[in-house]
């Protein structure tokens, strides 16, 4: 397979002026006419005229009206154009009902919708499919279906036939139609400058129930940019469709925004809380893309941070400020190190802003998304909250309408701020994660920190240099009291030092706080330290962080010589999950253990390779010590948490849901499933549902409730996903393949599905001991299946190959298992460009 390079970008030889096209929609044999007017770029030197094509079939091409001989290949067409403006028209055929990679036009449940990003259009029609080709859209659908949809508003509406006009010029990865017999939820918004805007969440009769949040959600996204960023909508529509087979969450396509059914359908009965939250985020997620993807989109592929990293901050900051704000930054952060940090630490490590790729499919990734949002965090914090918003004033003025890069937007905090960013930049191109290490000395009054960062070196970055890294720190004085408020301190060089002066005793350092930048922090606090921080640190993140760190080496003494639990740490704990002053969902965070996959990988940094059952065993004990310890308390926690106003998904109850289904979990490891029976019995909403079945399983005791859930919900898709995942979650390890299995034959189970396929294996590739199981059943069962599916759906088969990532941390048997399996694949023939490449470069 070809590789593209960042560094050998040229803009395409001509500027397309405008796009017509029609499609006449048939499952297997759609017409797609085009006519597109294109003028020569005099800013391009390279002229040769090449379109992309993949799986169409050429039925006419002309020029100016001439017919033309085209010279095709499996990639795309070229022939002999005027010096001058001219009109490409031409007619192709394709088949949605048979493209089952759900890229480009498909079918699914009998309505056609489409999904261009990144590289999609090119199996719709012969196009210049690169995201700096911007033209305005006009697009007439014809079908035999009630509804007819594409980008922008509608001119003409007659029956089987629409004709819609986008009156924004857009990349062609933007481009979307939908049709199907579909009913809409309707609503309207009005925006600051006083326009109405028409609002329709489209679905399958029968969804018409699960759309009102999704709705409200959208209103305060579009309310919440206008207040905080400026940005007003700018269309007289916004509709969203949802679909049940999706390979991702959502779709930004210009005013046809396209959902996974997961990520926008909920309904109390059928959503969890953090579902709803999930809903809530994506959402906002595509619906802020309008101007951070949209209106300014992204020169080429290696820039594709530039709208995902700044879209992600953005709805980060959206639901910090309709939630919990710490809540929300400690779940980041969970996610990051669960997602991102594997990533930049093994084989797939890429920076940023990556170089080189073969198929960019396989970049969607937690580096460019989660680690690109907190580069923008760092920038935030650098350059204040007043220069960031002038900053970002100045990108939209200036760069709205363009395909913009890396180097663009380091210039509007440059030109806004006065700071040079040359160093910074390092952060988008280079791959790794920094380590920190922090030493510390205190005399007479005098704190001293001497920082050294490192960052290892990987294959795509072998020799990473120094980087400007935020460390935004405090101190708490020997008696709980905080001797210095929050600075940032900023990291240039290898070693720094700073030094505090005038403290009346030694204080201890809180740094890192609020997770300043995406590094491991190295520090060598002792336990009593660390508790002092559990029990009095006034940042919400770090006092998170040190009971982390205190469970972690609790975990850790299990694991490594059976050492019993501080009792120092589990009283900290205990006063802070008592302390009704705090919020219930922030205590419940400080319940959770560090994953298990986290423990292997503290074990594999240092230089011993960790054994998955004895982490699953030593997971247990601690629960078990943890439901013992805090025994008096359970029954109490349980029920002051308990909601009796109706269901509502919003942070505070559901803070105090996830609090009570803590306790539960607790107490059915110590008393068995009776409170867990009860709460089912007693749930109206599925998180209560869910949160019960869970722990009834987790103690043996869910057989019979299992098949109530089944029988409930068996016509619900969504929720019979959850009932898939869960019992491969709540597996015992040496039983996790073997569920899995048991599943794939259950008559509902149907690979061509992301959300299903991933409801099994993403479950069991999460499932630390069930995967890695000594057995090795696990890895040869999911290699068994993505073989099966690779040439049904490379993207989705491509992006669950990630699992077998961590291979290195383990030992040499599991490695060896492991190698096998991707061996296997790798040899499988016709094996798709997306699976090639994530598989060769995991085997390093
Ligand atoms: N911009 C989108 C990324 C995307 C995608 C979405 C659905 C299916 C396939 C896809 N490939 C890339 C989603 C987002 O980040 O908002
Ligand atoms: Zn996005």
């Amino acid at each position: 397979p070809k590789t593209v390079y960042l560094a050998e970008y040229t803009p395409f030889g001509f500027i397309v002026e405008d796009v017509s096209l029609t499609f006449d929609l048939d499952p297997h044999k759609t017409r797609v006419k085009s006519r597109i007017a294109f003028r020569p770029n005099p800013e391009a030197t390279d002229k040769t005229f090449f379109l992309h094509g993949e799986n169409l079939d050429l039925i006419s091409a002309t020029i100016d009206g001439k017919p033309v001989n085209t010279e095709q290949t499996d990639e795309g067409l070229t022939c002999p154009v005027p010096d001058a403006p001219f009109v490409w028209e031409a007619e192709v055929e394709i088949d949605p009902a048979n493209n089952t990679a759900l890229e480009g036009l498909y079918m699914s449940n009998g309505m056609y919708c489409t999904q261009c990003e990144a590289e999609g259009f090119r199996k719709i029609t012969y196009y210049p499919d690169r995201p700096d080709v911007m033209a305005t859209f006009n697009v007439t659908v014809n079908g035999p279906h009630p509804v007819l949809l594409s980008n922008g508003n509608p001119v003409k509406t007659s029956q089987h036939h629409v004709e819609w006009h986008d009156p924004w010029p857009k990349p062609p990865y933007l481009f979307a139609l939908v049709a199907g017999d579909l009913v809409a939820h309707s609503d309207s918004f009005t925006t600051m400058s006083g326009r109405k805007v028409d609002l329709n969440l489209y679905v399958r009769p029968g969804d018409e129930g699960k759309c009102a949040f999704g709705m409200e959600a959208l209103k305060a996204s579009m309310k919440w940019d206008e207040d905080v960023y400026g940005r007003e909508y700018d269309l007289d529509l916004f509709n969203i469709v949802a679909v049940d087979d999706f390979n991702m969450g959502a779709m930004e396509n210009k005013g046809l925004n396209i959902f996974n059914s997961s990520a926008v359908l909920a309904s109390p009965e059928t959503s969890t809380d953090m579902n709803f939250e999930r809903i809530e985020a994506i959402i906002a997620h595509e619906y802020f893309h309008n101007w951070t993807g949209n209106r300014i989109t992204c020169r080429d592929w290696f820039q594709l941070c530039l709208k995902e990293g700044l879209t992600v901050f953005r709805d980060s900051q959206f639901t910090s400020d309709m939630r919990s704000a710490p809540v929300k930054r400690i779940s980041d952060v969970i996610d990051l190190r669960a997602r991102q940090f594997p990533e930049d630490q093994g084989p797939l490590a890429h920076p940023v802003r990556p170089e080189s790729f073969q198929e960019i499919n396989n970049f969607y990734t937690a580096t460019v998304y989660e680690k690109g949002a907190e580069v923008i965090g760092m920038l935030k914090t650098l350059v204040g909250d007043e220069g960031y918003y002038k900053a970002l004033d100045l990108y939209f003025t200036r760069h709205d309408g363009d395909a913009a890069t890396i180097e663009d937007w380091l210039k509007v905090f440059e030109d806004t701020t006065g700071r040079d960013l040359s160093q910074f930049k390092r952060w988008y191109s280079q791959a790794g994660t920094p380590r920190v290490k922090v030493e510390e000395s205190f005399e007479l009054d005098e704190l001293t920190l001497t920082f050294t960062q490192h960052t290892p070196p990987s294959t795509a970055t072998p020799d990473p240099q120094p980087q400007v890294i935020p460390i935004a720190l405090g101190l708490i004085g020997p008696d709980g009291k905080e001797v210095l408020e929050t600075q940032t301190v900023e990291l240039h060089e290898e070693t720094q030092i700073i030094r505090i002066t005038s403290l009346e005793g030694r204080p201890v350092p809180s740094i890192l706080r609020g997770f300043s930048a995406p590094i491991v922090l190295e520090q060598d606090l002792s336990d009593a330290d660390r508790a002092h921080l559990l029990a009095h640190d006034t940042d919400p993140f770090n006092r998170w962080e040190a009971g982390r760190t205190l469970a972690r080496k609790a975990l850790l003494g299990i694991i490594e010589n059976g050492a019993s639990v501080d009792e120092a740490y589990l009283d900290g704990l205990r006063a802070v999950i008592t302390d009704d002053s705090l919020d219930p969902a922030y205590r419940a965070l400080m319940l959770g253990l560090p994953s298990q996959s986290d423990l292997a990988n503290t074990l594999y940094e240092a230089g011993k390779a960790p054994d998955p059952a004895a982490i699953y065993d030593a997971t247990e004990t601690m629960r078990d010590v943890l439901a013992s310890h805090l025994k008096d308390d359970l029954h109490a926690l349980y029920k002051a948490n308990q909601v009796s106003e109706p269901y509502q998904p919003d942070a505070e109850q559901s803070g105090k849901r996830s609090l009570a289904n803590a306790m539960l979990s607790l107490i059915t490891r110590a008393e068995g499933a009776e409170l867990a029976a009860q709460q089912y019995a007693a749930a109206d909403n599925m998180t209560q549902q869910l949160a019960a079945l869970a722990n009834a399983i987790r103690v043996g005791q869910g057989a019979q409730m299992l098949a109530d859930f089944e029988a409930q919900w068996k016509d619900d898709r969504l929720v019979m996903d959850k009932w898939f995942g869960l019992q491969v979650m709540e597996a015992k390890p040496k039983d996790a393949a073997a569920t899995a299995e048991r599943l794939t034959e259950h008559p509902d189970f149907n690979h061509k599905n992301p959300n299903r396929f991933r409801a099994v294996f993403g479950a069991l590739a999460m499932h630390h001991a069930g995967f890695h199981h000594e057995s090795g059943d696990a890895y040869t069962l999911l290699a068994d299946w993505l073989i099966t599916l690779d040439p049904i759906n490379p993207q989705t088969t491509a992006r669950m190959c990630s699992a077998f990532q961590t291979w290195k941390r383990y030992d040499a048997d599991r490695q060896n298992k492991i190698k096998t399996e991707v061996a296997r694949i790798l040899a499988t023939r016709d094996l798709s460009r997306d699976t090639t490449e994530m598989l060769t470069r995991i085997q390093g």
